[in-house]
């Protein structure tokens, strides 16, 4: 069980990934703090093929950015990232370090999050004391090649009664499709090119908030 010092208000809504590979070369700092500015609480920062210094060096920027902004920052897989740049939490893959570890490590106060695809996952990771779930992919998804198999909607209205955790729905979101996975039971919406590679960054957050709302 976690104490979170993060208000459980900011584990819903709209939930941006800052993903490194996806951002065709933009400054995922510039696309964070646009985000922000149009009302983004939550980021993930997610880069699988970067050196460690690389991903180290943009970590303490973006996460000097979020605190800024007053947004939550979450780092993707790596908790000692985390914890070296101080991040709210960790974002642990169903191939990373176990989930009890991994709160070892970070203690009761730091957000886990967990990528669950199957009603199997999401019982795991509720019952090993995560703060949030993604299910996915909801949708086809061209941003993460090694997907696990479309999981839809159906699948995700499956799983709502398995877990009192918040749960995003992830893959292949867009704005018209916010409705459907909210109504499904969907806390909200994990996003990666909708946003970062929306050509107006903040135009794309707006309008997301703005149907989740
Ligand atoms: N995780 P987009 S799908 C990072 O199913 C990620 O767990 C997924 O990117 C999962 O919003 C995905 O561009 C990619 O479809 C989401």
């Amino acid at each position: 069980m976690s104490t979170l010092l993060i208000p459980a208000s900011f584990l819903t809504g709209l939930y941006v990934i800052l993903d490194a590979q996806a951002s065709g070369g933009r400054s995922l700092l510039d696309i964070l703090r646009e985000a922000a500015a149009a009302g983004a609480r939550l980021f993930q920062y997610r880069d699988k093929t970067s050196s460690t210094r690389e991903v180290y060096r943009q970590a303490v920027r973006l996460r000097q950015a979020a605190a800024d902004a007053g947004a939550v920052f979450v780092v993707n897989d790596r908790c000692d990232l985390a914890l070296a740049v101080e991040a709210d939490g960790v974002h642990l893959g169903q191939q990373d370090m176990p989930l009890f570890h991994a709160r070892s490590l970070l203690g009761s106060g730091k957000i886990i999050g967990v990528s669950t695809h199957r009603a199997e996952d999401v019982q795991a990771a509720t019952k090993g004391g995560a703060d949030y779930l993604g299910f996915g992919p909801i949708f086809p998804t061209g941003t993460k090649p090694d997907h696990e198999p479309v999981a839809g909607i159906e699948s995700l209205r499956a799983i709502r009664p398995l877990t009192h955790l918040p749960v995003f729905a992830i893959g292949g979101m867009t704005v018209g499709t916010v409705e459907a996975v909210i109504r499904a039971g969907a806390n909200g919406v994990a996003v990666v090119s909708a946003v970062v590679e929306a050509p107006d960054v903040a135009g794309a957050v707006r309008a997301f908030m703005a149907r989740l709302a």
